[in-house]
């Protein structure tokens, strides 16, 4: 059933080696060396260390993650993670194109919504070449395309009491100490409202393949990968994280990572 196996001492390997595994990516490909990317390293051995306060404050909160041309897309989005869920509902999901599909918009919300695909590809869109870091140490560079979240936000009608955003997932990974996970994941209301958050349904000019998270994932363009779930189904709208799963608002977090990937 299980997509892939991870081990507890997988994860113990991973964060203790923490970015230093960087040295050992096996990524043949590796976009930062354009430009303002030549700073990633220093830039993601520093993330861990800098407080969401603090990057806050250094970055500001409406700052742009930089934006590229068609010409720097040099390879395809590089897979990673789940890249093809296992789970029945997901590919019973997929065996009918996603016609049954739905983004359900639950929680602190006046106008709880259930969105089809056309649904939301009528909205306005955002496209953006931007460049994925993953934590693992790899980058690229591609374009996205979706709606953005602040739209769906809207729409829905925003409690006042409500802090995070959290992305529900279809995909399950199996862990041997704590068993079968649902990948999910949270922001705060600042990036959700980012001009550059979008709900993405397109990449690099196509539909959105499975293995990047068909038919929707999260783009925060300025945080690390693991801030964008993939295989999207539902987004909650809570005032707080400490009573799903760890308690650390998402799956990589409850097994390390920091809560706020910011880069
Ligand atoms: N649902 C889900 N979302 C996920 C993951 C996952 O395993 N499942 N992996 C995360 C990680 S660590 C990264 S780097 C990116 C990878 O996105 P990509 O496959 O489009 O490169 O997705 C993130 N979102
Ligand atoms: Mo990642």
């Amino acid at each position: 059933m299980a997509k892939f196996q991870i081990s507890r001492r997988r994860f113990l390997t991973a964060s203790s080696l923490g970015l230093s595994g960087i040295a050992l990516s096996g990524c043949d490909a590796f976009d930062s060396g354009l430009g303002i990317g030549g700073g990633l390293r220093g830039f993601l051995e520093n993330a861990n260390g800098l407080t969401y306060r603090a990057q806050r404050l250094l970055a500001g909160r409406d700052a742009l993650a930089p934006e590229f041309t068609e010409a720097d897309i040099r390879q395809p989005q590089r897979p990673n993670g789940v890249t093809a869920p296992d789970d029945d509902t997901y590919k019973g999901l997929l065996a009918n194109n996603f016609a049954d599909w739905r983004l359900e918009v639950a929680g602190l919300v006046e106008k709880p919504l259930s969105l089809t695909r056309e649904q939301l590809q009528n909205m306005p869109s955002r496209t953006q070449i931007t460049r994925h870091d993953c934590v693992e140490g790899w980058s690229c560079i591609a374009k996205w395309t979706g709606t953005p979240l602040s739209l769906v936000l809207d729409q829905a009608v925003v409690k006042p009491q409500a802090r995070y955003v959290m992305f529900h997932c279809l995909d399950t990974i199996e862990q041997s100490l704590s068993g079968a996970v649902k990948y999910y994941g949270t922001i705060d209301l600042i990036d959700a409202r980012h001009p550059q958050t979008i709900l993405a349904y397109g990449l690099n000019g196509k539909p959105l393949p499975v293995e990047n998270g068909a038919p929707l994932r999260v783009r925060v363009e300025r945080q690390l990968g693991y801030k964008m779930p993939k295989y999207l189904y539902k987004i909650e709208l809570v005032d707080s994280f400490a009573n799903v799963g760890g308690g650390r608002g998402g799956y990589w977090e409850d097994n390390g990572y920091d809560w706020y990937g910011g880069i």
